[in-house]
């Protein structure tokens, strides 16, 4: 590019004005998610970011660290719990161990849709659950889209419960979703996600599970070639807040931080549906080998004993018949 006089006075203007605007900020929220630049949830944050600026005439700002910057979600969110990262967007996977509630919608086949998952995490069971995160010093600000996750591997196609017997898949750091994989025949591995892709490449593990936006921005279909659209979980992501930074903030600050969090749903939501669309045909173009007409009736049956380890209290218990009388 030739700098003429005039674009670099310009970009010289630009930047003096962006030093100028962080300047400005009394609070600078620093947050944490795994996901590269452009992906739906870090665009929801920025999102939520722009409105809480421009609702404070640039006194709360959010300053983003994609891509894992600050580290793998177990680690980011222990460091969110000691306020070292201020919000933390991840899924509430890693949650399951900690807050016990978030086991609910993480289990598989808990939901029979999306728009059922909708249905709950937008009615007073989603309010349950993130109520449930200040047992954890944190605050539960609001739910995201994680589509559905379904196996990928580099050895074979899956056409059924059979095809996956003794092969090593990664899971996220929960304990619930070892005994899930176990439950299809298979073995677990937990894992940070920024370590899958040379896992799988080096033959440390077969494959791993997810959804079309994260099998595609990870690089993961580059390495196992084969995806059966099982859709075991229709697990949701969550965006913390640590309490410690929380209790900063003054009481209609924090009103507008929550209100900021709950507008960004609706963006995340249309991003994210534009974001599978476009990754499923990335993926696809890509040459995977996908199974789409999976008999998905023996991989639900096979869920019993996962549901009665991990549900067994009545408080999860009466979340669960809640979730299945929802429309
Ligand atoms: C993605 C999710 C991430 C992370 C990742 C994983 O779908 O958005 O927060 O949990 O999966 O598998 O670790």
């Amino acid at each position: 590019m030739k700098f003429t006089k005039t674009l670099v006075g310009a970009l010289l203007t630009s930047a003096a004005l962006t030093g100028a605007a962080w300047a400005e900020c009394e609070v600078t929220l620093k947050s944490s998610d795994t996901h590269p630049d452009t992906y739906p949830t870090v665009l929801a944050v920025k999102s939520m970011g722009d409105a809480l600026k421009a609702e404070t005439d640039g006194r709360i700002c959010v300053e983003i660290f994609a891509s894992a910057q600050l580290g793998e979600e177990k680690d980011t969110i222990e460091q969110t719990q000691f306020g070292v990262i201020d919000l933390n967007r991840v899924s509430l996977g890693p949650f399951n161990n900690i807050v016990t509630e978030t086991q609910v919608p993480s289990l598989p086949y808990i939901f029979r849709s999306v728009e059922h998952m909708h249905h709950v995490m937008d009615g007073p069971i989603g309010q349950e659950i993130l109520d449930a995160f200040a047992g954890a010093d944190l605050v539960g600000l609001a739910f995201y889209d994680g589509g559905s996750r379904s196996f990928y591997n580099s050895e074979h196609p899956i056409n059924s419960m059979a095809d996956m017997a003794g092969m090593k898949f990664r899971v996220m750091q929960s304990d619930m979703f070892v005994d899930m994989v176990s439950a299809l025949g298979a073995n677990a591995t937990p894992m940070p996600y920024g370590e899958v892709y040379s896992s799988i490449q080096t033959g440390v593990i077969d494959g791993a599970e997810n959804n079309w936006p994260s099998y595609d921005t990870s690089g993961h279909f580059e390495v196992a070639k084969y995806y059966t659209l099982d859709q075991h979980l229709i697990v949701p992501e969550v965006l913390v807040m640590s309490k410690i930074s929380w209790d900063k903030l003054t009481p209609e600050d924090q009103a507008l931080v929550k209100q900021a969090a709950k507008d960004s749903v609706p963006v995340m939501r249309g991003l994210w549906e534009a974001q599978e669309k476009l990754s499923e045909d990335k993926i696809r173009a890509a040459g995977v080998e996908i199974v789409t007409d999976i008999d998905k009736t023996p991989f639900i049956e096979a869920m019993a004993p996962v549901y009665e380890k991990y549900v067994t209290d009545d408080k999860l218990k009466s979340m669960v018949e809640r979730i299945q009388a929802t429309e």
